[in-house]
């Protein structure tokens, strides 16, 4: 099964919001967005943006009708600042005029003045001013204090990443069109339809019923659009309320990149303790994250870091802390592994200090350690396991000791080129962890002529969500796919959605719709029977063909509709599943919060160029616990672009903000992001296949998140390559690598090196 946007995307007929064709008298929005990171307003004078050509007028905090707040989780996010602002980028006013043009020529006439007040960019300065997002997190087992004591090795380190900008091909965007009686409809390029929609509530004082949001489908979304699509659809609805006009405002990529918020940077403290026979005994971490101005999503990020803080081992003895810390950026959000990825870069630090300290390979810390099923995590859940499995299949099948041996080989022969190899295991629970998130509906519709129509609350962004939505329909039904139609997302047909996130979007909508699909085949199969004076039991349909006792009979699968549809019998049902089994206890910190974990091992192998500093990925080498995969090729993309996503972030992606907070990786010309010449040369990617009982969509495992986390290992390997040619420089573990952090360290202490 092909992915079904495949053949408009190549023809470019795939329509994105900037693609929608316009109505008659529509008005083009553009926010003038804070220059000063942190200070109090004296004046803003928008008088002469106001007498631009074809503005018809400039919105402030004011001007909203309902409420000026969007923050999802805790209410600390004006939607335009009032009297103070907080971070370079945060909207102040918006020009709304007769073209786009005209829009963003007003804004450079808006005058603002700012009285500068203190600027933190540093999450640890927030932390010891106590400027915390919520009060701090802890997750406990055992008893790491009394463990260090019985420890033969205790190491020690910091350990530091960065953000990560989205950069989603199609930027963030919104069109706000009035319907009677007030209502508004709002074509949104938004991971989460149900946030956008309560967001323009608040703000326009409607009550979610008045309030439509459509979505076709995104250009990437990465958990950048999560919660930060608010923003620009609560904008439109403002604009279109006030104006009575529809409103459009489709960013371009420098105000795209200088107002949203990012991946959060983490600056964390570790310490990890080891017996002789390399087990960890107790491990203890605390993380200070940069949260940014405001709340966003931070919150559960902080809790996902907690969740993933032990990556794929088991550690009886673990106490993790978090701390959300409230800094002058823009408010970071979700970004694919949501925190996890943050947390896992730093136990593979740890290890990584260990394996340099005691002189051994790090992978044999690695392998010591794995979890196996029924370990316990630090939040109580019991794992069900396939840590072993993928890592033996991986360095059996993919022989790492003769990839370890070559690499000797070359480095003994090559003065000035080094080859370096890590290995990288991952494990990534799925579920969202706020557990009240887990559900989702489906609406089906079968029509008379046999055809076939579903709404989700599932949005497509590249993912291929509503193909695998297709196929599940297609199978239960047993019909052909060119019967299946899948609908945009809108809030009037499903409702109160969790947003695309959490890798769970196939499983949620995948199951509500196997749920509504089932019950309409009950139905259909009881008219056949009827029909057939046979009992229901005894009726199958299969491609199309109704069978009795595996019979073909006189029905196929649009005449029995069509039967159904003339005894006055429902084809429409509306599915809804919300994952059993899963919980969780936030006052004791412990719970099943996971429907199942994602496991799987990749080896990465890098050259150095130690002239120069630059450096190839020579491969990525993976074995992934798929489940039973239900679509190999969707499952490959996601696996090579999380890869490619994972070094991008580990190596050469660097976002700098100065320290007045402005942002200086402002634009594709100062920040890197992965193209087909750094993509690693070969991503091998072998299918571990389980048929293990879990609450997978058809036991095919999620697979959004999971693989991104495999480009950790894209960190380590330059730090074994820079090792090999330096072996006495301290590498200290600052995420991204960049060449120029590779070269400072290839000839790091390099007199020291020489003897
Ligand atoms: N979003 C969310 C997520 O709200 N909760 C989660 O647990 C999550 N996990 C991954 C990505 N997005
Ligand atoms: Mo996401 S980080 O699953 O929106």
């Amino acid at each position: 099964m092909i992915n079904i946007d495949a053949r408009t995307h190549v023809k470019g007929e795939s329509i994105y919001l900037d693609d929608i064709p316009l109505i008659n008298g529509t008005l083009y929005a553009a926010a003038f967005d804070s220059p000063i990171a942190h200070g109090k307003i004296i004046s803003l004078n928008v008088a002469d943006a106001e007498n631009c050509e074809g503005v018809v007028c400039v919105l402030t905090y004011k001007n909203i009708v309902g409420e000026n707040e969007i923050g999802g989780i805790i209410r600390d996010e004006p939607l335009l600042a009032d009297h103070h602002v907080h971070f370079c980028g945060m909207p102040v006013a918006l020009v709304v005029a007769e073209t786009d043009e005209q829009a963003r020529a007003a804004i450079k006439k808006i005058k603002v003045e700012i009285e500068p007040l203190h600027v933190i960019t540093d999450p640890r300065e927030a932390a010891a001013k106590n400027e915390l997002i919520i009060p701090p997190r802890k997750f406990k087992i055992g008893d790491s204090s009394a463990a260090f004591k019985h420890c033969d090795y205790i190491f020690q380190g910091i350990a530091e990443t960065n953000g990560q900008e989205h950069l989603y091909i199609e930027t963030q965007g919104a069109y706000a069109i009035p319907q009677e009686n007030n209502a508004l409809k709002i074509y949104s390029s938004t991971q989460g339809p149900t946030a956008v929609q309560k967001a323009v509530s608040k703000v326009t004082g409607l009550a979610m019923h008045q309030i439509e949001i459509d979505v076709i489908r995104l250009g990437g979304g990465f958990g950048g659009k999560e919660d930060q699509a608010n923003t620009w659809a609560a904008l439109c609805a403002m604009a279109a309320q006030i104006t009575k006009r529809p409103v459009k405002y489709s960013l371009h990529r420098m105000e795209d990149m200088r107002m949203t918020g990012k991946r959060h940077p983490y600056s964390s403290d570790f310490k990890i303790g080891l017996n002789k026979d390399f087990n960890i005994i107790a491990y203890e971490a605390t993380f200070y994250q940069n949260a940014g101005a405001s709340a966003d999503l931070s919150p559960a990020v902080l809790e996902r870091t907690l969740f993933h803080c032990t990556n794929s081992y088991f550690i009886p003895n673990v106490t993790a802390t978090a701390y959300s810390c409230r800094t002058n950026l823009p408010p970071n959000t979700a970004f694919r592994g949501f925190g996890g990825p943050q947390g896992m870069f730093v136990i593979e630090a740890a290890i990584t200090k260990a394996a340099e300290e005691l002189n051994i390979d790090r992978s044999i810390i690695q392998q010591k350690n794995l979890l196996q099923t029924g370990n316990e995590f630090p939040y109580g859940q019991l794992v069900v396991s396939e840590a072993n499995e993928c890592w033996n299949k991986a360095t059996s099948f993919y022989n790492v000791n003769q990839i370890k041996k070559d690499i000797e080989q070359f480095n003994a022969k090559n003065k000035l080129y080094k080859k370096g190899v890590a290995l990288m295991p991952i494990c990534f629970g799925i579920s969202f962890t706020n557990t009240m998130m887990n559900h989702a509906r489906s609406l089906v519709h079968v029509f008379s002529d046999g055809s076939v129509n579903i709404s989700t609350g599932a949005v497509e962004m590249g993912q291929g969500v509503n193909t695998k939505i297709l196929q599940v329909v297609a199978q239960i039904f047993s019909i052909h796919p060119n019967k299946i139609k899948i609908n945009t997302t809108n809030t009037f047909r499903v409702a109160n959605t969790s947003p695309s996130a959490a890798s769970a979007t196939a499983d949620l909508n995948g199951k509500a719709t196997l749920i509504a699909c089932n019950e309409i085949l009950k139905r259909l199969k009881q008219v056949a029977a009827d029909e057939l004076n046979t009992e229901e039991k005894n009726i199958e349909i299969k491609n199309e063909e109704v069978l009795l006792n595996n019979d073909k009979t006189s029905l196929d699968w649009k005449s029995l509709v069509l039967l159904a549809f003339t005894k006055r019998v429902s084809l429409s049902e509306n599915g809804h599943y919300a994952t059993p089994e899963v919980h969780f206890d936030k006052t004791k910190e412990k719970g099943h919060p996971f429907a199942y974990h994602v496991f799987g091992t990749a080896i990465v192998t890098v050259t150095v160029d130690c002239l120069r500093g630059i450096y190839e990925f020579d491969s990525v080498k993976v074995v992934h616990d798929f489940g039973s995969s239900m679509n190999k090729k969707i499952d490959l993309g996601q696996i090579e672009g999380g890869i490619v996503q994972g070094i991008g972030w580990m190596t050469m992606e660097e976002i700098i903000y100065n320290a007045n907070g402005k942002l200086i990786s402002n634009a594709l010309s100062t920040y890197k992001i992965p193209d087909i010449y750094s993509a690693p040369k070969n991503i091998d990617v072998e299918f571990y296949h389980s048929d293990k009982d879990n609450l997978a969509i058809f036991r095919s495992k999620a697979v959004g998140e999971p693989p991104l986390m495999y480009g950790i290992g894209a960190y380590f390997a330059l730090h074994d390559a820079i090792k090999a040619f330096n072996p006495f420089a301290k590498i200290s573990f600052n995420a991204p690598m960049t060449p120029e952090k590779v070269l400072m360290n290839l000839y790091a202490s390099s007199k020291e090196a020489k003897k």
